[in-house]
């Protein structure tokens, strides 16, 4: 296979298109015959990590369980994506700490907590509104923006216009081009 596996880590507010340009991304790598993984709240939220919440220390463990299992399959060559809000800049580090010098690329979502309020694609952020959930990152809850992204993805193109996943999917594309990982 001769590929270079790294870890893609998003972070972002839940309705910021982590995983909707994560999965963009995955069909762009597939079209060009790589091979990649893609963890989200579907695949491990609902299996490994069915026994964690949502207070820091589940958020945490969480966190820190996927960077353990990106990290395997960066390993085995893969270009793997995570999709998880991860809002603790501290266990971000952690992962990145774990894994190869130049194979953990952290990917900011940088789109404003108005916008993914607007869009609420669950209706979570009015329950939060309301009361109904609590802990609810961005209302109750800390989100910590990284610091030094390797990459961060602008909701606004220069018209002022929001971005489709696409656009942001091949922005990712050229960096790993860049970084010499297709
Ligand atoms: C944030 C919550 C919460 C609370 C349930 N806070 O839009 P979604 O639904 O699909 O994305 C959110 C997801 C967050 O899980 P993560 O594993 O990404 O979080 S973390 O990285 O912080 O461990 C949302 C839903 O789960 N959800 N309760 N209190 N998001």
């Amino acid at each position: 296979l001769g590929q270079r596996g790294c870890v893609l880590w998003f972070t972002g507010l839940s309705g910021s298109g982590k995983s909707t340009v994560a999965c963009t991304l995955e069909h762009l790598l597939h079209e060009r015959g790589h091979f990649t993984s893609l963890l989200d709240g579907d695949n491990i939220r609902h299996g490994l990590n069915k026994d964690l919440g949502f207070s820091a220390e589940d958020r945490a463990e969480n966190i820190r369980r996927i960077g353990e299992v990106a990290r395997l399959f960066a390993d085995a060559g893969a270009i793997t994506m995570t999709s998880f809000i991860s809002p603790y800049r501290a266990d971000r580090e952690m992962v990145r700490e774990r894994c190869n010098a130049g194979e953990f690329l952290e990917v900011f979502m940088n789109i404003p907590l108005e916008v993914c309020e607007q869009r609420d694609p669950k209706g979570l952020y009015k329950k939060a509104r309301a009361g109904l959930i609590k802990n609810f990152t961005g209302i109750d809850d800390p989100y910590e923006a990284p610091l030094e992204p390797e990459i961060v993805v602008d909701c606004f193109d220069a018209d002022g216009q929001q971005r489709s996943p696409r656009d942001m999917a091949e922005q990712i594309l050229e960096v790993l081009d860049g970084m010499g990982y297709l």
